[in-house]
């Protein structure tokens, strides 16, 4: 292959990755041992916006920022046009809306899956809501998180919150508008350490299946057992057509949030080397968001990098030769298989970005042209007083 059929590839991948910023991503969050709270962080809805419309003037590749209802709209569907006007200003669109059923008290027990018939139908009523506010924004995607189970054996009955989520799911699904979908998140762990309610893709799967066609599985990186091989379930979802979309982030041991590609990169390229085969019009609606959140990190700094580190896995990915990697694979030449694949995790596709980004007028290096916007210390000098307020502690 020669460069310049390299740089046709990088180029053409490029030009369609699309990659979401979460608007909790620009805000102070911590573990839950306390917050660091950062002189730069977003204490509001405008400037979240602000910082992500900043992430896709040095990138251009995150137009969308997703939205949690609880943080960004708190008044609901009366927020919209707040949002719709920062939309116009700052020249990003809303993306995702995420439901939140994790955080409110009565939520102790269980939102949707909640042995309460009153809580259940208070959770439903925000997911009803939250469709509404997706209609309303022209947001594609409703993404739910149920962060619903139980600490300890025998305190709950699995068998029935089955059949609460069902029903759930199932309103919400009828809700739905044309085009409109909803995306089951699933996670093995945390908050509850016994049983989750959707602690696997199998459980999203048939959750999804169950609510009806617009509703698809959402895989976020960080939420597996450790070892598991999350390309597998990648490309079994593609197989069934029901990947909806993905939350990005890297991991060393739990749910950890941390950016994309930062512990092991040699996993995410994995992951789009799936999306890379299952070719365009499988992966067309897939949807490709971040889900972190920077403890330690500047916020926007942090953002700016995942998106980098995502367009340059996406375009390594790229540079497998599929048919060479399929002959290779038929014929079981296992090594050279492996070497052909490896062959393009090794290629140092910088370069290539490089160009790509100036021949799209693009600053050639973001995470300079952000240093020297002076864009951080500027939201550092005006949000300081509003950060010096905020809540750190953990007790
Ligand atoms: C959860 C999950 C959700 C995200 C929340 C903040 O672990 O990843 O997608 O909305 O965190
Ligand atoms: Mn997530
Ligand atoms: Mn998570």
């Amino acid at each position: 292959m020669t460069a310049k059929t390299h740089f046709d590839r990088v180029s053409e991948a490029l030009d369609r990755f699309r990659i979401e910023v979460p608007s909790w991503g620009f805000a102070n969050t911590g573990t839950r041992f306390g917050k660091f709270v950062q002189s730069g962080a977003a204490t509001t809805i405008e400037e979240k916006f602000s910082d992500a419309a900043q992430v896709n003037r040095l990138t251009g590749a995150s137009p969308t920022v997703a939205l949690h209802v609880l943080w960004d709209l708190p008044g609901g569907i009366a927020d919209v046009s707040n949002i719709q006007n920062l939309e116009k200003q700052f020249g990003v669109r809303s993306g995702s809306v995420n439901p939140n059923l994790f955080q409110d008290q009565e939520y102790k027990f269980g939102s949707i899956a909640n042995p309460s018939a009153e809580i259940r139908g208070r959770a439903i009523a925000h997911l009803l809501d939250s469709v509404e506010i997706g209609k309303a924004l022209g947001s594609p995607d409703v993404s739910l998180w149920i962060a619903d189970g139980s600490n300890y054996p025998g305190t709950q009955s699995i068998k029935k919150r089955i059949g609460w989520m069902e029903e759930a799911l199932g309103i919400t699904h009828a809700a739905l508008g044309e085009g409109q979908r909803m995306l089951v998140e699933y996670k093995p762990f945390e908050p509850a350490f016994y049983h989750t309610d959707i602690a696997d893709w199998g459980m999203a799967l048939e959750l999804a299946r169950r609510a009806g066609p617009q509703a698809k599985v959402l895989v976020d990186t960080g939420h597996h057992l450790q070892g598991c091989n999350i390309e597998q379930i990648v490309t079994w979802l593609l197989h069934v057509g029901a990947l909806g979309g993905f939350h990005f982030n890297d991991r060393k041991y739990s749910d950890d949030d941390l950016t994309l590609g930062s512990i092991d990169p040699y996993q995410l390229f994995r992951i789009f080397h799936e999306i890379h085969s299952a070719g365009e019009a499988a992966t067309k609606g897939v949807a490709f968001m971040i889900d972190q959140s920077h403890n330690l990190k500047g916020k926007v700094e942090a953002m700016v990098q995942s998106v980098v580190t995502a367009q340059e896995l996406y375009a390594k990915a790229a540079l497998v030769d599929l048919d060479r990697l399929s002959e290779l694979q038929d014929s079981c030449c296992l090594v050279e298989a492996e070497e052909c694949f490896r062959d393009a995790f090794w290629q140092d596709v910088r370069p290539l970005v490089r160009a790509w980004r100036e021949a799209r007028g693009l600053p050639a290096d973001p995470l300079t042209a952000l240093r020297e916007s002076g864009y951080v210390d500027r939201i550092s000098r005006d949000r300081e007083r509003k950060n010096a307020g905020a809540v750190a502690s953990y007790a």
